[in-house]
């Protein structure tokens, strides 16, 4: 692969909307992508495995938990730095920001915000350092958009609990200690429960063949009577709006992440494109790799500029869950079609592994499907705008 030669680029100055401890937390993720990602992603995209010796780098930077309190081990960062940590993780690689917005918005985030004080003590700290990886099972083989339709149940057993059922399609489940299980119980009311490596009865066996988010790793969940201690329920909330609400943490990372996607696809197509040349000149000189790249910096703005007043209103506790899935929608969308644009720039070149393109594009394919498709996140807006609802 080529050395990483990313410069950002930030059309309207937004850097002036930042301060200088957001800007000091970004450059920190930037300068680890570019020394520790970058030389070894594209061989573990292409071999297929979630690179773990980069685990104890994303706690270094602050990725796992941004804005869990440091009394819990986390860094305590506010809304917009863990939105320009999540940008710098998809600049490196999709897969790496999906391991790091697992771990902090769909494992700690519940952990930190539904669980007892002891649950926090005993997992928080070392899910924030890296000690342990946890993996998040809301998705079931035959329930994905629809999640409340989940057939994952526990029966009470006294001072513990019998759980069955499978979880499919689940980042980190190959390698995680600890799972955060969303099943029902004898009500049919949804509760999170925290399962642990080494429970009898649970496995994790790994999705292979896939063409998208090689570097991470995806698996099931399979719970067959696993005795889970009451002590592992989180107590804090049950019904669907709880595992809705860790989704609200992740959406948010991921509209600010497919920036970072974009953004490493606008640079390498621009660099190129004024480095190429035929008939003569830089195919830069062309007006129509102008208006490639011209849409690119248009769309790369408008998705900056969303993030970045959706990172105000969610640090204000005001943010929507309508607005987050707007944000979600739109900048995947924006950033899948960059990638798609910015290959063609780099004619042949742009399909092979010497560039990242093809890499962040296959990415995109499943971060425009996971955390709520593109479809849903549009019925979202329809409902919040019409009050109709077209689910069902
Ligand atoms: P509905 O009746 O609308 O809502 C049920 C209850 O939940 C509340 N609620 C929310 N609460 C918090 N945050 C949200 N975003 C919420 N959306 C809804 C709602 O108020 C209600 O509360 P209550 O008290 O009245 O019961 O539920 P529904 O069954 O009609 O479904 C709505 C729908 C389709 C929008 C929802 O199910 C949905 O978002 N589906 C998509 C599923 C999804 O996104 N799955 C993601 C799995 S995790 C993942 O993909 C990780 S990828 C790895 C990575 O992040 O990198
Ligand atoms: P389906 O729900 O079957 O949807 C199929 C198609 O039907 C889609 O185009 C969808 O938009 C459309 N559709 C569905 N309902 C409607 C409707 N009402 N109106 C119009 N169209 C509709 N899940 C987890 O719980 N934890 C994880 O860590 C996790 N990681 C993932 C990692 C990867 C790489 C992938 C690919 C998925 C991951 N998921 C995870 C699962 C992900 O959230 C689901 O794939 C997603 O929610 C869609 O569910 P589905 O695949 O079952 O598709």
């Amino acid at each position: 692969m080529k050395p990483d030669l990313f410069e950002a680029p930030d059309y309207y100055q937004l850097d002036d909307l930042l301060t200088e401890e957001h800007k000091m937390i970004r450059d920190a993720a930037r300068s680890w992508v570019k020394r520790d990602v970058s030389p070894i992603i594209e061989k573990a995209a292409q071999d297929a495995v979630f690179p773990k010796s980069i685990i104890p780098g994303l706690a270094s930077i602050g990725a796992f938990g941004p804005y869990i309190p440091e009394q819990y081990g986390g860094p305590g960062l506010d809304q917009i730095s863990y939105g320009l940590i999540m940008q710098e993780l998809e600049r490196g690689d999709s897969g790496v920001r999906s391991t790091a917005s697992v771990q902090s918005s769909l494992v700690m985030y519940p952990i930190f915000k539904y669980g007892t004080e002891e649950q926090k003590q005993k997992f928080l700290p070392k899910l924030a350092s890296g000690e342990f990886m946890g993996s998040f099972g809301l998705t079931e083989p035959d329930h994905g958009s629809n999640p409340g339709g989940m057939v994952t149940r526990f029966k009470d057993a006294g001072d513990h609990v019998i759980l069955n059922g499978a979880k499919l399609w689940i980042s980190n489940s190959p390698f995680c200690d600890i799972a955060v299980v969303w099943a029902k119980d004898e009500n049919d009311r949804i509760h999170g429960l925290i399962v642990e490596r080494g429970m009898e009865g649970f496995s994790t066996p790994e999705t292979h063949n896939k063409w998208s988010l090689r570097a991470s790793a995806t698996g099931e969940l399979i719970f067959q009577d696993v005795k889970v201690p009451k002590a592992n329920i989180l107590p804090g909330r049950s019904g669907l709006g709880a595992p809705l609400s860790c989704l609200d943490s992740a959406r948010f990372g991921i509209a600010w992440g497919a920036i970072g996607a974009a953004m490493d696809c606008y640079d390498t197509a621009l660099r190129y494109a004024k480095e190429r040349k035929q008939f003569g000149k830089p195919i830069a000189a062309f007006q129509l790799q102008q208006k490639k790249l011209a849409e690119m910096i248009t769309e790369i703005t408008k998705a900056q500029l969303l993030a970045w007043r959706l990172g105000v209103l969610r640090e204000e506790g005001k943010a929507t869950s309508a607005q987050i899935s707007m944000a979600k929608r739109n900048n995947v969308e924006i950033a899948i079609n960059i990638a798609r644009e910015a290959r063609q720039i780099l004619g042949g070149m742009g399909i092979t592994g010497e560039y990242s393109i093809m890499r962040h594009s296959m990415n995109l394919e499943s971060v425009i499907t996971y955390e709520g498709t593109h479809d849903i996140h549009l019925l979202i807006t329809g409902l919040d705008i019409t009050g109709e609802n077209a689910f069902a």
